[in-house]
């Protein structure tokens, strides 16, 4: 592999479009130079304003078209650049440039979102993130469209109507936004049991990330490599994030909702800005074709993940986000994805879902962004030349030369012609069907439980209890009965202990029967026993890459570690904790009893970055505080100190202290705490590190949760 790595340049491709209006004089669209942007031509000084006014006409019309339909779902959401590395060929397996030339450095930009809420909700819904990563190939573009969990809620593209009508506000009133805690959206989940896998990584942590830099991503479906060969293996996609895998709790979630609505998005930011660019390895997981019946599931049914225990994943490439983007809008907001997108040597399989996936993308776009041309927007388009007979449409770019826009032709000499084989043209795999037409349902799809079943026991004891406690708080917001009773009978079906704990929480008993039909989804008069036939299958015990336990790392680079201060405090401490946290490139940030600067023992001015009225604990992953008495004596006499630091131990986060602050200690809830290895008090820097890395310490939650906070 050479040293430098050749760059395939997005950036370069994006400057053609890219606008700075630095030191440049104000004009209009059609390039007349303009003096007063402040006042309408009037007639006379108090007179009406004149329709010749083409200043304004242009500027209030422009103004008035300034938004588009936003996406259907996924609307809200954040995207960057960055690029995309390969380890090692896979030509064993596939044709595609991309993973088999370990010389490119393939640009990427990735797009992350949460799925039902509006364009303006809050980032901390509890919902799957979208997880979509744009590859901008030699061959051309290749979109991996995932999210952040590595199964969907139906089997049948037919059914993504019925599912995303149940979760968005209900119609009639257009509540709740961002939120699946609702009556339509159960009524529906309960009815249609092969989203209960889904459903309860919904219910598990997974469902409230730290941050984007911090989740997994799934291509979830089973898709296809084509090597040279034509010979086919099948294959799913991972993304494994270098910083490890991490969630806040429901209590932080519903608390930075109101704190910052826009964490998640801020955070991607911030840290890119900061020169932080996060990391993830490319991982798949590579099934021989004549595998494809070994499993004791369907693996074209993405309702199933493939245990990382029976198939491996190999972790074969790198993508590093970079850079922020010049324009929200002109990146991010017409940014168009499509599983369809694919490129030689990656193919489709039957997946059913992934089939309608490939008709929906585009036709969303006809109507998002209003034209066949939406591939020459600038961030959409290859950044290898394209040349075909595909003509005019709304808001055309491209300026086609000659006579002809058809094929075959002469007039033109024949072009643009076709690809001969070897020059890399699109072939589809040559895949056997011998088939009758129907409409159904294969019953290899029909085990619903086995593999919730395997999620849960796969969580520890905190994990679990989080997913009790999410299932409680959701059904305890719906208002019908019958619908609660549906969805204790079919939890009961996954976990008969998780269905005790979420009727007792809702003051219900589990049922052991209901009268109504379950899996309408198949059949108007299906029960849940038609849709699992036979027992549960425990092919696994537990599968680990399932618990957020063993998706740890080292780092703590970018987390934010607040320093309570108040005037007076111990200069010296806060300086060498400060460095130690610094060195290992985590944010500190002194939160003070009030704005401006603040002065430590030495009478020297410090910057605050956040006074303690403006700021919350939530937003940050650790609580540090200094001694000095004048400063211990300034937080006692600001209460929200002993709040903040008393949510940082409800929420299991790391508290380091000086033992010059023992008198503001006192006053909070750490006493209930004994041995607790992530309350650090005049320790060395090194062990608090060690426990911000480890992200949180589960093991104090029973006690916290009775901190009254
Ligand atoms: Fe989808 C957007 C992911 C099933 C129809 N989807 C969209 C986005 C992501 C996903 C991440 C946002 C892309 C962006 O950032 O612009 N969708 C998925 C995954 C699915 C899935 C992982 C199942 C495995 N989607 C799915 C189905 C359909 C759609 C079955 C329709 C039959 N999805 C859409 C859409 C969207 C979309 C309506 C809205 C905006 C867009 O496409 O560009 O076409």
């Amino acid at each position: 592999m050479s040293e430098e790595k050749k760059e395939t340049g997005k950036s370069k491709d994006l400057k053609a479009n890219t606008k700075d209006a630095s030191g440049k004089t104000m004009t209009t669209n059609q390039g007349v130079k303009v003096n007063d942007t402040n006042n309408s031509l009037k007639a006379g000084e108090r007179g009406a304003s004149l329709l010749e006014d083409f200043i304004l006409r242009e500027k209030i019309t422009h103004f008035d078209h300034e938004r588009i339909p936003e996406r259907i779902v996924h609307a809200r959401g954040s995207g960057v650049h960055g690029v995309f590395e390969l380890y090692e060929s896979l030509e064993d397996y596939t044709k595609a440039g991309i993973f088999t030339d370990t010389n490119r450095k393939t640009p990427v930009f990735v797009r992350f979102s949460t799925v039902a809420g509006n364009k303006g909700s809050a980032d901390l819904a509890r919902d799957v993130r979208g997880f979509a990563t744009k590859f901008y190939t030699e061959e051309g573009i290749f979109d991996l469209v995932g999210n952040n969990m590595p199964i969907f809620f139906i089997q049948d593209a037919m059914k993504f109507p019925d599912l995303i009508h149940a979760v968005k506000p209900e119609p009639d009133r257009d509540i709740p936004q961002a939120a699946s805690a609702h009556d339509t959206f159960y009524d529906f989940v309960s009815h249609t049991t092969e989203t209960l896998h889904n459903h309860i990584w919904v219910m598990s942590d997974r469902a409230i990330p730290r941050s984007f830099r911090m989740m997994e991503g799934f291509g979830i479906h089973t898709f296809r490599l084509v090597n040279a060969e034509g010979k086919s293996h099948f294959v799913k996609f991972h993304w494994k994030p270098l910083l490890g895998t991490h969630s806040i709790t429901w209590d932080e979630a519903v608390k930075i909702h109101g704190a910052d609505t826009d964490f998640h998005r801020r955070d991607l930011w911030e840290a890119i800005d900061a020169g932080q660019f996060p990391e993830w390895e490319l991982g798949l997981q590579i099934i021989p074709e004549e595998d494809e019946h070994k499993f004791d599931f369907d693996i074209l049914d993405p309702t199933k993940l493939i245990p990382e225990e029976m198939v491996p994943v190999q972790r074969v490439g790198k993508m590093t986000l970079n850079r922020n983007p010049d324009n929200f809008f002109a990146e991010t907001e017409q940014v168009a994805f499509h599983p369809g997108h694919v490129v030689p040597g990656i193919d489709f399989t039957n997946d059913p879902l992934l089939q309608g996936r490939l008709f929906s993308y585009t036709d969303t776009q006809l109507s998002r962004l209003g034209s066949p041309n939406f591939h020459e927007i600038p961030i959409n388009r290859p950044i290898n030349e394209t040349h075909n007979n595909q003509r005019d449409a709304h808001m055309r770019m491209t300026v086609d030369k000659g006579k002809t826009a058809y094929f075959p032709n002469s007039i033109g000499g024949g072009c643009p012609h076709l690809a001969k084989m070897a020059q890399g043209g699109f072939t589809s795999y040559e895949e056997r069907i011998d088939a009758k037409k129907i409409r159904g349902r294969s019953t290899s799809f029909s085990d619903h439980y086995s593999q919730p079943a395997l999620f849960y026991r796969s969580l520890t004891d905190w994990e679990q209890q989080h997913v009790a406690d999410a299932y409680t708080f959701e059904l305890g917001k719906c208002t019908y009965d019958h619908i609660k009773k549906r969805m204790l009978y079919v939890i009961n079906h996954i976990d008969k202990d998780l269905a005790t704990k979420v009727a007792n929480g809702l003051g219900m008993q589990v049922p052991k029967n209901i009268d109504q039909p379950v899996n309408q989804a198949i059949g108007a008069d299906a029960t849940v026993e038609d849709h699992q036939p036979g027992p549960k299958k425990e092919y696994l015990d537990r599968s680990e890459a399932l618990s957020l336990t063993h998706l740890n790392s080292d780092s703590i680079a970018t987390r934010k570690i607040a320093f309570l201060v108040g005037d007076g405090f111990d200069g010296e401490q806060v300086m060498k904790m400060k460095k130690a946290l610094t060195a290992e490139n985590a944010m500190v940030h002194l939160v003070a009893t009030h704005g401006g600067t603040v002065k430590c023992d030495h009478d020297k001015d410090h910057e605050v970055d956040a006074a303690l009225l403006t700021t919350e604990s939530v937003l940050y992953d650790a609580v540090y505080v200094p001694g000095g008495s004048k400063s211990i004596e300034a937080l006692l006499n600001a209460p929200k100190s002993i709040k903040f630091i008393n949510e940082t131990l409800k929420h299991c986060k790391a508290v380091a202290a000086e033992k010059g602050a023992a008198d503001l200690l006192d006053q909070t809830a750490i006493s209930m705490f004994k041995d607790d290895k992530a309350i650090l008090i005049g320790k060395d820097p090194e062990a608090f590190i060690a426990q911000i890395a480890a992200h949180r310490n589960w093991v104090r939650q029973p006690e916290a949760m009775k901190i009254p906070v």
